[in-house]
């Protein structure tokens, strides 16, 4: 089934100037981008988008990560993409997450983890829908996705 996923280049990715290996592995695997905004996240926006976690200790530390410097916020689609992207970022700790993938070819520390993706698609829906407009999700069809997809 076509899904969006939400995925965002944490303040370190681009810091490190890794924005565009990042970005190469979700093209590089056959998946489409359709909405791109690098922006500076508010406190509300970062407490909203991480509720989930507001009892977690490392609570504030994550929304002054995440607010500190500014963030590219994507969303990708493709077949089955969001469990997809998950396999593709690798375990919340680096430190666990399997080579060859992002968290665990270019990060250490969880609290450093680079990237964001949507867990389910729930959270895809509410997360797109948290950082976009729908005008600004761009519907295009891939000259080549006879060659990604069998039908
Ligand atoms: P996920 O990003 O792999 O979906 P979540 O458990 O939803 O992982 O956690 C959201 C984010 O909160 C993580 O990506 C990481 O930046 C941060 N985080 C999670 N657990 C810890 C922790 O124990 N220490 C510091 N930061 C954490």
């Amino acid at each position: 089934m076509m899904e969006k996923s939400f995925v965002m280049m944490k303040p370190d990715t681009i810091q490190r100037r890794l924005m565009g290996k990042v970005l190469s592995r979700f093209e590089e695997k056959g998946l489409q981008i359709v909405a791109v905004k690098m922006m500076h996240i508010s406190p509300g926006l970062a407490q909203e988008h991480y509720g989930e976690h507001c009892e977690r200790p490392f609570f504030n530390d994550l929304v002054e990560y995440i607010t500190s410097s500014a963030v590219l916020a994507m969303v990708i689609q493709g077949d089955d993409c969001i469990s997809m992207i998950r396999k593709m970022v690798g375990a919340t700790n680096p430190k666990e997450a399997d080579l060859g993938t992002i968290r665990g070819d270019y990060a250490l520390d969880t609290g450093r983890n680079i990237i964001h993706a949507s867990d389910s698609p729930q959270s895809a829906e509410r997360e797109i829908a948290l950082f976009f407009q729908d005008s600004e999700i761009c519907d295009y069809s891939m000259p080549d996705s006879d060659l990604i997809y069998e039908e």
